[in-house]
């Protein structure tokens, strides 16, 4: 049977699906990922942009690559990929939504049960009385916070950062009820998202994994683009 067909029936028959995302789900939008061939990374270190050190030594330079991002970012729309989980997601109300995007293209979509591991780009938050807004801006790059006029950050889990307690909480108890993984679009590089496959399928839960490159080689592996194979699914 082939592996589409194999896939659709374990999400026909689940109870409790996951779906955990990342850049490559956005790549059909035109939302360039990070480690691929134009990717985000290739022009810029990271270490140079997406840490506290950074931003610590030269605010205006992160917030003028998360300003770009945002303008790049606003002029792309969810792709088939997002939409299919609409269809999945009603046949599975319940289903859960990690991503490890910060695009906000899974909102824009109208999935739902969504939770953002790190962070989203319209968003900033201020360093001084923690306060988080939305922050739609593009082209200022030493935005202050208006109730205490202290200096916002995007509001983005860097390398080196502790996620969000709260965000963790939600995640582990999706991943301690999931009897399905269905991960799309990810490398696989960055914790602790890299590791909620072998959490899960340590209890012998099944994962299937939809990346034209696949990398978790204990997964039913659906070689292609999400936009292409995820409506296979939620047909
Ligand atoms: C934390 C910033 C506690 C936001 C990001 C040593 C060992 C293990 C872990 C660590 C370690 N040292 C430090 C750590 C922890 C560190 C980490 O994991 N480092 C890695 C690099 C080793 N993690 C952290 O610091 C996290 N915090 O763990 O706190 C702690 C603290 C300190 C020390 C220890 C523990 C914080 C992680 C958050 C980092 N923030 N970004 C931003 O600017 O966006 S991560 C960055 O990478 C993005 O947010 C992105 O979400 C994330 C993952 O990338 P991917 O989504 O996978 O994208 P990528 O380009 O890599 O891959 C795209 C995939 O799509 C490819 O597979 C491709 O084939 C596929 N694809 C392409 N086209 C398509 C497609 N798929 C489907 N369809 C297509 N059409
Ligand atoms: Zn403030």
């Amino acid at each position: 049977m082939d592996q589409i067909k194999l896939a659709r029936d374990l999400l026909d028959k689940s109870l409790n699906p996951l779906f955990l995302t990342g850049a490559g789900i956005s790549a059909e939008s035109g939302v360039p990922t990070f480690r691929g061939e134009n990717g985000l990374w290739k022009n810029y270190r990271p270490e140079e942009l997406a840490t506290p050190e950074a931003f610590r030594r030269d605010p205006a330079v992160v917030w003028e690559w998360y300003n770009w991002r945002k303008s790049l970012v606003s002029q792309k729309d969810p792709n088939a990929g997002h939409l299919a989980i609409n269809f999945i997601q009603e046949r599975h109300p319940e289903m859960g939504v990690i991503t490890q995007n910060v695009d906000g293209l899974h909102q824009r979509a109208g999935n739902k049960n969504l939770v953002e591991l790190h962070g989203n780009l319209f968003f900033a938050r201020c360093v001084k009385c923690n306060g988080i807004v939305e922050y739609q801006d593009y082209d200022n790059n030493s935005p202050q916070c208006e109730s205490c006029g202290g200096r916002l950050r995007p509001h983005i889990v860097w390398f080196g950062e502790q996620l969000d307690p709260e965000v963790i909480g939600r995640v582990n108890r999706y991943l301690q009820k999931t009897d399905l993984l269905v991960i799309v679009g990810t490398s696989g590089v960055v914790y602790p998202a890299a590791g909620f496959a072998s959490t899960v399928a340590l209890r012998g839960v099944k994962v299937i994994e939809i990346n034209p490159e696949p990398v978790i080689d204990f997964a039913l592996q659906l070689k292609g683009g999400a936009g292409e194979v995820l409506p296979h699914l939620s047909g």
